[in-house]
């Protein structure tokens, strides 16, 4: 039996979505309070508008469709298990350490230094190398410069890192805590708040305004110091495959609705980290601020990592990026 009910949504939808919509399922690895959610999300309503619904962009936050793996989700793109994924350089190391570049420790002065490299030969590079590994970098978006947090006491100098309990993302961090004489440990991402709060470890390190406010690590941490010892940036990635079996009007409705979604997640991710000492102060956190003085004491304990890693990327690539950082 049909009621009017039922036709009029059944063609209210049919306007909505035409029959042929295509579903991409989108990874990301942290949660659904963050700015990576509202860049995918973006991605999503501007890919619809773009296309005229002829795509639905569905996200799945928290890894799940990696079976919680931060670490899997660009090798399941590569090879066309995920769609899309937007994560940062950091989880797709294990796959091309190359992309370990970004986040050499204090390879970056401030945010022009960055979106000069991401904008430009370095940025391409790291495109071709991706390419290879079966993902198409639509955009660059970012996660942020990554400052350190714990529950034991205020970090002023690296010999207060000395034996803190530290849970990193990969495998580069864990040489840079080593540096600094902490105890690092490889920790997904979804595991850490509970880690955190039981004491398991005592500290972790991610940027402000994408992750440390959004998923309220102000909660069950107690010291933070705005070191910015590494960069993350987040690329927008779709299967290669895929990417080269779609005309050119298409690829270029991608195009757009990619670079639009990840200028605006830079946008709010910067936002909300200048904003973010103020808020993290009145949830109870002590701020330590390092002169310049202080910061260079971390660069030089972080040196022999930077050296370590530089080998692994590659010197041509490390020159790349060193070339257009220091540009200015
Ligand atoms: O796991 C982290 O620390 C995070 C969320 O920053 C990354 O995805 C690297």
């Amino acid at each position: 039996m049909y009621t009017k009910f039922s036709v009029g949504l059944a063609t209210a939808l049919a306007f909505a979505l035409p029959v042929s919509a295509e579903t991409l399922r989108l990874s990301h690895n942290v949660g659904d309070t963050t700015t990576w959610q509202q860049g995918a999300e973006k991605f999503g309503e501007l890919l619809a508008a773009e296309t005229d619904g002829a795509y639905d962009v569905r996200v799945f936050p928290n890894a799940q469709l990696a079976g919680g793996d931060q670490m899997k989700q660009a090798e399941m793109t590569g090879r066309g298990a995920i769609d899309v994924v937007l994560t940062s350089a950091i989880n797709v190391t294990p796959l091309a350490p190359e992309m370990a570049a970004f986040s050499l420790p204090y390879l970056y002065a401030d945010y022009a230094a960055v979106d000069r490299t991401t904008a430009g030969k370095a940025g391409d590079k790291m495109e071709e190398i991706m390419a290879g590994h079966g993902i198409h970098i639509l955009a660059w978006g970012e996660n942020g410069f990554r400052e350190v947090t714990n529950s034991k006491r205020p970090i002023k100098t690296p010999a207060d890192m000395e034996g803190l309990k530290m849970r990193v993302a990969g495998p580069m961090y864990i040489d840079v805590m080593n540096d600094l004489g902490a105890n690092p440990q490889q920790m997904q991402w979804s595991e850490t708040f509970p880690a955190l709060q039981q004491g398991v470890v005592d500290g972790q390190e991610n940027p402000i305004g994408a992750v440390i406010i959004p998923q309220r690590v102000y909660e069950v941490q107690t010291y933070i110091t705005p070191w910015h010892y590494s960069y993350d940036p987040l690329f927008l990635g779709i299967s290669k495959e895929r990417w080269d079996a779609m005309d050119d009007a298409t690829k270029a409705q991608f195009q757009t609705a990619a670079d639009e979604a990840m200028a605006y997640q830079i946008d709010i991710s910067r936002k909300a980290t200048d904003e973010g000492l103020a808020f993290l102060k009145e949830q109870g956190m002590e701020v330590t601020e390092l002169t310049p003085e202080e910061l260079q004491a971390f660069k030089d304990a972080t040196k022999p990592s930077f050296d370590t890693w530089s080998e692994k990327v590659g010197a041509d690539i490390v020159q790349l990026f060193t070339d257009e950082a220091n540009a200015a």
